[in-house]
């Protein structure tokens, strides 16, 4: 062996960084875009957004700095996954397309922010990684990936339908998103897939909306009962209809041991389990965009929930590559 070639690992933290503001590094270290046109040279655009809108059980809940704590989590790592000797920065340009900017208390301007800056990604032929932020800014994004023009599956990972009509008369509230999906974007109910449903913070309407539609519904007990298997086999061959998956992902799909900065609740999946069904969907299907919403920092333990996300975008990435 030629140990004149052999790298260390050196976690980011201990080399300089390149900053999306003030002491936030970017995501992985990686490049800094801020004009559209430096998204060319890019694969994978990592994007902030940091918008809490309404809320719908008790106080504000800190998602706003999940892109802020995840970024910072993402310091400790490299591309590298050793189990199958995969380093994602070798194959991808990763970058940094920072935070969208948020119109405090104005849903509309900020949705159309939200809209515009995936649109501008999409555009430059890179995939879209969203950090949440609440679950309503699934609206936006997927709206522009589908006046980009693709036909998205959609699944959608969460302990919640988030299908309600609105919230207190606000359509736009983060318990409606597939809802909206499916009467403005335009999406087709019977490509939406809804995974890990459970618990009684859901409603009766919720379930019926699914029913009527078609959405296609795994809960927990679905899953536990007949492995999950199931649910990758169906996607896969329903993804043959569509132009790819779009994966919207609740932290709170994961049980509260996993993700305890999430909404905490119980009868959840593992990390494991989250991930190889991600890994094993996206190792067959054309990967159109992601976020990862309702993450809150301020009821964290030791950022491990922080630390999950940076491990789920990672291991969702390699398994896209195809050595
Ligand atoms: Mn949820």
């Amino acid at each position: 062996m030629d140990y004149d070639k052999f790298k260390p690992y050196i976690p980011l933290s201990e080399t300089k960084y390149p900053k999306v503001y003030l002491d936030v590094p970017s995501f992985l270290g990686s490049k800094v875009v801020s004009n559209k046109h430096e998204l060319k040279d890019c694969d994978i655009a990592i994007l902030g957004v940091p918008w809490e809108g309404e809320l719908t059980w008790g106080s504000w809940s800190g998602c706003e700095l999940a892109p802020m704590y995840i970024r910072k989590a993402s310091l400790r790592y490299s591309g590298y996954i050793p189990e199958f000797n995969i380093d994602i920065l070798e194959h991808y340009n990763l970058c940094d397309y920072g935070d969208v900017c948020i119109e405090r208390g104005n849903t509309t301007k900020t949705f159309k922010n939200i809209y515009n800056k995936v649109l501008d990604i999409l555009e430059e032929n890179a995939t879209p990684i969203a950090i949440g932020g609440d679950h309503s800014i699934t609206i936006p994004i997927v709206k522009a990936i589908v006046d980009h023009g693709y036909n998205p599956l959609i699944l959608h990972l969460d302990a919640h339908y988030d299908s309600m009509p609105s919230y207190k008369g606000n359509r736009y509230a983060r318990c409606c998103p597939i809802r909206r999906l499916v009467d403005e974007d335009e999406v087709n109910p019977e490509n939406i897939f809804q995974v890990g449903i459970r618990g009684p913070r859901n409603a009766k309407v919720q379930y019926e909306f699914a029913k009527e539609k078609g959405i296609k519904v795994y809960t927990i007990w679905d899953l536990r009962n007949n492995g999950s298997e199931t649910l990758i086999k169906q996607v896969i061959d329903r993804s043959k209809e569509t132009d790819g998956v779009y994966i919207t992902l609740c932290m709170d799909v994961l049980d509260s041991s996993a993700a305890p900065a999430a909404a905490g609740d119980p009868l959840g999946l593992t990390s494991y389990e989250l991930i190889n069904i991600l890994m094993k969907i996206v190792n067959k299907v054309k990967l159109l965009g992601m976020d990862l919403v309702e993450l809150y920092p301020p009821i964290d333990v030791r950022n491990m929930t922080s630390h999950l996300a940076v491990w789920i975008i990672l291991y969702t990435l390699a398994a896209t590559i195809h050595c």
